[in-house]
């Protein structure tokens, strides 16, 4: 048994002492298991900080400027969220720096990590101002660690995890069996996603979506990363909407200059509604995306998902191609909460666009750029 988180401590409040979960990483696969400690905290973000178009180079737009500046009726590029962050102890008290090579996760979670066969553990903890969860998709979990309310016939024992309150922490624990690895024929190792499923759509337009990434046994190098390949990324085309984040009355009433003229429950057609679906990559609008940095020759593998809308997007790499669905394309169909591995064997120096196709997206700047050197 690896590590000393292994135990029988399922959920508890944070009265409880947390001494006896010791984090570990044993990684390599082989039954190890990692302990990550999450918080779901408050933050106010910002979509495009350096307040101009990185893509062209040049001041936005008045076109653009309805989705980046403040204005008496629209919020601007500014908005409060809750996201979730990496500490480095049951204490809370330390965030956990994020490697440069995961800087570009952005606004997402931590990227936990795991082989088929080890186990992920979250110590869970709500530093936001409501009731959050982790729900993660293709690993295995038993009914207190879902994180999703729902009529399941389930006990009061196995119901802390759907919707953790202000303050409380959980433990969520699940193993990686053989059906959340790659499939036969697939690469070494795939994408999942983990996002609060408390209230699915509020929760995660507000901000709360990570990802996980699994490893084949005996493919992976003894940190979990896949053995063939050297470098990776993992870019979530976001459209992320603030209409029904539970933030938005506070995001009006603090950034927009007249929050009086603007219109609530304006539908979907109304350019209000419209001015708040924040099209981004990992949260950047408008190529701020950055650390997409990889050199010529290597084997990068990307790992693309779409958040929980009407995403209907299309990952477009400029100057190179992919291998991705057992096909060769530079563009890929990315539909929502759709989960997509590509493999890239850059062979063009240069700095390229990669971008949403979809017309609308990249109006509402769903672009970045990435670097070979
Ligand atoms: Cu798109």
């Amino acid at each position: 048994m690896p590590c000393a988180a292994r135990g029988v401590l399922r959920h508890f409040t944070t009265a409880l002492p947390l001494l006896v979960l010791v984090g570990c990483a044993a990684g390599g696969g082989g039954g190890a298991t990692h302990t990550y400690y999450v918080a779901a905290e408050i933050v106010d973000w910002d979509y495009a900080p350096s307040g101009a178009n990185r893509i062209t180079g040049a001041p936005f737009t008045p076109l653009d400027s309805f989705v980046v500046a403040p204005q008496a009726e629209f919020i601007g590029r500014v908005y409060r969220k809750a996201i979730y962050r990496e500490y480095t102890d049951s204490t809370f008290t330390t965030q956990k720096p994020r490697a440069p090579e995961w800087e570009h996760l952005g606004i997402l979670g931590p990227l936990l990590r795991g082989t088929v066969g080890d186990t992920i553990r979250v110590v869970f903890r709500n530093k936001a101002d409501r009731a959050y969860s982790m729900h993660p998709h293709g690993v295995f979990y038993n009914k207190d660690s879902e994180g999703a309310p729902y009529n399941d016939g389930s006990g009061a024992g196995d119901k802390h995890d759907d919707g953790v309150p202000p303050g409380e922490t959980h433990l969520y624990t699940w193993p990686i069996p053989e059906r959340a690895g790659p499939a036969h024929g697939e690469r070494s190792s795939v994408v999942w996603m983990y996002h609060s499923h408390t209230h699915e759509e509020q929760d995660v337009n507000a901000g709360l979506i990570g990802p996980m990434i699994v490893t084949a046994a005996g493919k992976a190098r003894a940190d979990g990363t896949p053995a063939d390949v050297d470098r990776e990324f993992v870019v979530a085309f976001l459209e992320s909407d603030e209409n029904v984040s539970w933030y938005l009355e506070h995001n009006i009433t603090t950034y927009a200059k007249q929050p009086a003229k603007v219109p609530r429950m304006v539908p979907f057609s109304d350019f209000h509604y419209l001015a708040n679906l924040r099209e981004s990559l990992n949260g950047f609008s408008f190529g701020h995306l950055d650390g997409l940095t990889m050199r010529r020759g290597e084997r990068v593998r990307w790992y693309v998902f779409a958040n929980s809308n009407f995403e209907m997007h299309a990952p477009h790499w400029h100057g190179q191609t992919v291998v991705a669905n057992h096909m060769r394309t530079d563009v890929l169909s990315l539909t929502t909460m759709e989960m997509v591995t590509a493999d890239m064997v850059p062979d063009n120096p240069g700095t390229w666009l990669f971008h949403c196709h979809v017309a609308p997206h990249q109006l509402a700047g769903m672009l970045a750029t990435f670097k070979v050197e």
